[in-house]
């Protein structure tokens, strides 16, 4: 996609091994009523056609709110429900491949963890790219080792793509990722697991978008 602009604020993703007494369709409402303007669903242990149903269903309630709705991983979901895009992670099909598929007017992200992968990203053309985990996370076991902020710095000084930052990031560190930049920011298990969804989006949502770097 041309041009694409990451929204400013929470980029949500969703997991339901995560959420175990919030229903599915209710969290996502309460995020996108918290401000939250693009949402990713990423449920790694259901079958394809739940996961057909919901991400049906996410679709509606993302267009009712105006935001943007990724899928994560399956292609072919994306097609079927007509997602804004996808997310893929390195070991996924090729991003000049997904696009072959996907077309000009959808957008691509990918999971990127050094400097190399990012700029190879770009070179593929991906719209945007997750880099993480910046912080140490217990959502995705397989994430590897925490970055650290200084990733974030080498993509904010060398990638001309947009970014979100991920992994183990919560109301209490949010600052030290904005002060490095950044204008996105992915939370999982601090949204999943707050005793109420739209307040803690709601502001750190309004702490995104209100940031000024001194
Ligand atoms: N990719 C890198 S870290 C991560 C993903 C999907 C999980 C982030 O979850 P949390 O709970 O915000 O640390
Ligand atoms: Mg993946």
């Amino acid at each position: 996609m041309k041009n694409f602009k990451l929204p400013v604020g929470v980029y949500a993703i969703t997991d339901s091994e995560c959420s175990k007494n919030k229903k599915f369709l209710d969290y996502c409402e309460d995020l996108l009523k918290g401000g939250v303007q693009i949402i990713q669903y990423r449920e790694k242990s259901r079958n394809l056609k739940k996961i057909l149903s919901e991400a049906r269903d996410l679709k509606k309630l993302t267009q009712k709110y105006n935001a943007i709705f990724i899928i994560n991983d399956h292609l072919d979901i994306a097609l079927l429900v007509d997602a804004d895009g996808i997310h893929i992670g390195q070991d996924d099909l090729p991003i000049k491949e997904v696009r072959k598929l996907l077309g000009d007017n959808k957008i691509i992200g990918i999971s990127t963890h050094n400097l190399k992968e990012a700029q190879k990203a770009v070179l593929d053309g991906a719209d945007y790219i997750g880099v993480g985990p910046i912080f140490e996370t217990n959502t995705k076991k397989d994430a590897g080792t925490p970055l650290t902020l200084k990733f974030l710095e080498d993509v904010q000084k060398n990638i001309e793509i947009p970014y979100t930052a991920i992994g183990g990031i919560k109301e209490t560190n949010l600052d030290l990722i904005l002060s490095k930049g950044a204008k996105s920011a992915c939370l999982i298990s601090e949204l999943l697991t707050a005793q109420n969804t739209y307040e803690i989006t709601k502001r750190i949502n309004d702490k995104i978008k209100n940031w000024k770097n001194k």
